[in-house]
Formats: structure tokens, C-alpha cells, sequence
């Protein structure tokens, strides 16, 4: 057995990436993993899309460029199992569990499901409520020490550790209960264009968002079109929170601390911030995007990753299904 700590994080494979989302997300997926103080499991949360109508070849396609960004981002599949959760299918088998003992009062305050529930009014359906328990399920399976997610999975998270500790007082200690893990820096990137909403690829305006595939050029037009104040200084401050996003990303993607942007941007405009901010941003995206290209020129590649990930993966998530099942009084097969 590994003495190291284990994380397990997901992503859905339900649209294009967004700068948020790598910084929110992916680029701490890849600082953990190189800490090696830490065994990381990485899923693409493929049954979790499918909450919300998806277009088959769309979705394919969706959930092929993930698996790509993930390992053009840095991930490294020899070290970390990469897969999809639909591969694995203990992840379904648990689920049932948590959900029946989930309460519908629980599922019914989460603000994911609300906010989803409004959007998508025409298609409520059951899994959009049951969502968490998947969710709990997933981070379950692994006895996961860690969760990396950003800010607006918190609840979720929260819910998970509810969960894991309802079992083990009714069943006897069968889970490990997660911690969150939340980034200071960068959990929450907000849109360009409305810096009071997240960056977020489902957003109707596209220049309020970055996608880590926007084309360079497009990318730098987006970051000058930010929305600033009247003012004109780099600082933080009362109704500064268009500056003050386009501050956190710089931080996010140079190191920089918000004290020491401040200083190196004093007596300088907003011109001059956006386009060290726009330099910053396409510096890192840049050599995401040529490892992209070339991955996905190796399909081979990407099925190998995707198969000896879910190969890993089932071999401990069905030890822990195998034990629940047991200890809920089910007759082993
Ligand atoms: P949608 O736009 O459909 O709501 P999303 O862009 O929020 O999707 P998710 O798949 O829900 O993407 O999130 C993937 C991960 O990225 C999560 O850990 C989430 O917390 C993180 N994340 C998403 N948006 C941001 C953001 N703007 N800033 C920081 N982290 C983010
Ligand atoms: N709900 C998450 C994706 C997700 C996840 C997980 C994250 C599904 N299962 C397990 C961490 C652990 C989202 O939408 N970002």
C-alpha cells in the first residue's frame, strides 16, 4: 500500500476549457502532482455531463480535447491515471448507495442544482438532482485524502463529507473523509465582462471568457476589451473588481503577488497593465496549445492513457464497492 496521501479530482467534459478553469483547477491538478507527496487519480466526469442534453459528436469531441488538455497542461499519466468515469463502471455502482442515502432535503439546497435547474428549465431531470451523490461516489471510491475543486464545488464537497461520515456511523468505518482543497490565488477567475459573474464557459457573452484553444490573437483582444473602472491606477480597491480580476490573473499565471503587481504597475495606465497582462496570459497558453495539436495527431496515445487510467482506477474503486456492498448486507456475488 502507498503511504502517500491520494487526491482525486474531476472535470467535465462539457464544453471548451476556460482560463478559469486551468487556473482554478487543472494547474493545481499539476503543482500537486509534483509536490510526489501525493498519489492523484484525475477524471474526466463524463456521467456527470450527461445531466444536461449533450450532442453525441459534440460530446466526443468535447471529452477527447479535455483528455489532450489535461496532458498538454502537464498532467503525466504515468504518474497520475487519467480516465473516464464512464470507463470505470464501480463509479455507478456506488452511487446508488449514496443516493439512497442522500436526503432530498440535502440535494434540494444545493446552488448547483438550483442554478442548473433554472437554466435548463425544460429539462429537469432526476440526475441533475442526484448529481452529488455521483459526485460523493467518485471522491468515495479512492478513500481520497484531498479534492482539489474550486470555490462553487465546496458545497458538494461538503456534502460528500456528510455522506462519507453518515456511512461509516451506520456501517462501521468504511470511508476516508475528504478534506477540500481550495487554491488561494485564482479560485475564482471572474468573466472580462462582468467581473460580479465567474469566468465561464457557458456564458453567452464570448469576451467574457478565455479558452486555453482561443487563437493568440483572439486572446489579446478579449484581455484589452476587459472591463475596467473610470480610474486609472493597478490597485485594488472599492468598485476596482474589473482591475482587481485582471490582477489575479496576472498573479495566477507569473507568480506575482497582488502587493507586488501593485508596485511594479504604480504610475502606469491600464493600457500598459492589459497588455503585460494580455503578454502574460498567451505566454502560458501558447505552449499548452502546440502540445494540443500535437497530441491530438496521436490518438493511439491518448486511447493507451485513457485505458490504463480506467484499468487503475477500477482495480481499487471496485475494492471499495466489493466492501459496501458487503457491509450493507448485500449477498456477494
Ligand atoms: P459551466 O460554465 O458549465 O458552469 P465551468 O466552467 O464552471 O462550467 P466546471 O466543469 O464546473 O466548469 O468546473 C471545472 C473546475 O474548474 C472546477 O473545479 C471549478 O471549480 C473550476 N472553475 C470553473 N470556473 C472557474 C473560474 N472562473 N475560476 C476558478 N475556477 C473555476
Ligand atoms: N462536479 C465537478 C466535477 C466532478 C468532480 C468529481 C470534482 C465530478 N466528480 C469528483 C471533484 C471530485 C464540477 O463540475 N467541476
Amino acid at each position: 500500500m502507498s503511504e502517500k496521501k491520494r487526491i482525486l479530482s474531476g472535470i467535465q467534459p462539457s464544453g471548451a476549457l476556460t482560463l478559469g478553469n486551468y487556473v482554478g483547477a487543472l494547474r493545481n491538478w499539476v503543482a500537486l502532482q509534483k509536490t510526489d507527496e501525493y498519489e492523484c487519480f484525475f477524471m474526466l466526469a463524463d456521467l456527470h455531463t450527461i445531466t444536461v442534453r449533450q450532442i453525441p459528436k459534440d460530446f466526443r469531441k468535447n471529452a477527447m480535447d479535455l483528455l489532450a488538455l489535461f496532458i498538454a497542461c502537464g498532467i503525466d499519466p504515468e504518474k497520475s491515471p487519467v480516465f473516464f468515469q464512464s470507463h470505470v463502471p464501480a463509479h455507478l455502482q456506488l452511487s446508488w448507495v449514496m443516493t439512497c442515502n442522500t436526503y432530498m432535503g440535502e440535494l434540494s439546497r444545493m446552488t448547483q442544482f438550483k442554478d442548473k435547474a433554472k437554466k435548463h428549465a425544460t429539462n429537469i431531470n432526476a440526475g441533475l438532482f442526484t448529481y452529488p451523490s455521483l459526485m460523493a461516489a467518485d471522491i468515495l471510491l479512492y478513500q481520497a485524502d484531498l479534492v482539489p475543486v474550486g470555490h462553487d464545488q465546496m458545497q458538494h464537497l461538503e456534502l460528500t463529507r456528510d455522506l462519507a461520515n453518515r456511512f461509516n456511523n451506520a456501517y462501521s468505518e468504511t470511508f476516508k473523509v475528504p478534506e477540500a482543497y481550495i487554491p488561494k490565488v485564482g479560485a475564482r477567475i471572474m468573466s472580462l465582462q462582468d467581473p460580479t459573474q465567474k469566468m465561464s464557459k457557458s456564458d453567452t457573452n464570448e469576451n467574457g471568457y478565455i479558452l486555453l484553444l482561443d487563437p493568440i490573437d483572439q486572446v489579446i483582444k478579449k484581455i484589452k476589451r476587459a472591463v475596467t473602472d473610470s480610474g486609472s491606477e493597478v490597485k485594488r480597491g472599492e468598485g476596482k473588481a474589473g482591475v482587481e480580476n485582471l490582477m489575479s490573473i496576472y498573479s495566477a499565471v507569473t507568480g506575482m503577488s497582488m502587493d507586488e503587481i501593485e508596485s511594479a504597475f504604480i504610475g502606469k495606465g491600464y493600457g500598459e497593465f492589459k497588455t503585460a497582462v494580455a503578454e502574460a496570459v498567451a505566454e502560458t497558453l501558447r505552449p499548452i496549445q502546440e502540445r494540443y495539436l500535437d497530441l491530438m495527431k496521436n490518438k493511439d496515445y491518448l486511447e493507451k492513457i485513457y485505458r490504463d487510467g480506467a484499468g487503475k482506477a477500477a482495480y481499487i474503486a471496485n475494492k471499495t464497492v466489493a466492501k459496501v456492498y458487503r457491509k450493507v448486507g448485500l449477498i456477494q456475488p
